[in-house]
């Protein structure tokens, strides 16, 4: 099994697109996962023109493209029905710029309780369905998939376990929609939690947000500083049959090139372990 290796650049002040597709080019990724932030003013203002460049630089360099929605107040589950309405449309600029771009999966975040939701969680929960079959099939229009992300279990967020996260993907029950998978996120609930995720999503899981962290907080660290068993994690996707692009989540380019050195080391060592990985 080969896994695609991508680059996903978080956090960032700047985001110069094309300069990070070619950084990932050069480094000998596989992909890049760009995140689409339309309120700040890199991305929401990318012309027409602009994405047709990128989706040709993409191809020209013989990288896949996958996308990020944007997220900062973003919330399918707002109780306040006109923001939840613009949180919709901020959405679906965001599949329009995957399409643009020429990819075809979109990473979102599953919504949150609000006040109100706090105090009315199936209401809420209700909203988040709703607004992800609205979603779906506004990607499903652009013949894009959309995969819903597991969050850390802070705040107020739907789909932090792998229970909820399987019961969200099928109470909208559409076949573009899937999961992102994100490892780091799914450490901070324990040990086991990422061999749940990974049993009890299985064929649902369209990528995998990879970084590390010290089982406590959502650190985003460098592959291998953390506590995650990524050696189990390869044999485990490998065991399921989950051949699905490995996004590495850093905050810096240096971090990225050193994860990716990381990775590599265990996907060695599990093809050593005669897991079939190649
Ligand atoms: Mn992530």
């Amino acid at each position: 099994m080969k896994f695609e290796e991508g680059a996903s650049y978080i956090f960032t002040p700047e985001y110069d697109l094309e300069g990070f597709i070619e950084f990932a080019s050069k480094e000998g990724f596989d992909f890049v996962q760009l995140s689409y932030e339309a309120p700040l003013k890199w991305v929401g203002k990318v012309s027409k023109d602009r994405r047709k460049r990128i989706r040709t630089l993409a191809k020209r360099l013989g990288l896949l493209v996958y996308v990020h929605s944007v997220t900062n107040a973003v919330n399918v589950a707002w109780t306040n029905s006109r923001i939840r309405k613009e949180s919709l449309s901020q959405i679906k600029e965001a599949i329009e710029f995957t399409y643009d771009v020429g990819a075809e999966l979109l990473t979102v975040h599953p919504g949150w309780k609000d006040l109100y939701g706090y105090r009315y969680p199936d209401e809420a929960y209700a909203l988040a369905i709703e607004g992800h079959c609205e979603l779906a099939e506004a990607a499903s229009e652009y013949g894009i998939r959309i995969g819903i992300e597991n969050m850390p279990p802070f705040w107020l967020s739907f789909c932090v376990d792998p229970k909820e996260a399987r019961a969200m993907i099928q109470a909208v029950d559409r076949e573009n929609l899937g999961s992102t998978l994100d490892v780091g996120h799914a450490n901070l609930l324990g040990a086991k939690a990422i061999e749940e995720f990974v049993t009890t999503l299985n064929d649902k899981i369209f990528i995998i947000h990879i970084h590390d962290n010290d089982g406590k907080r959502d650190q985003h660290k460098v592959i291998g500083e953390g506590t995650i068993d990524f050696h189990q994690l390869i044999g485990l996707l490998a065991q399921n049959g989950v051949n699905v692009p490995l996004s590495i989540e850093s905050h810096n380019l240096k971090d990225l090139v050193k994860s990716k050195k990381n990775l590599e080391q265990f996907l060695l060592m599990a093809g050593q372990n005669s897991l079939g990985l190649k």
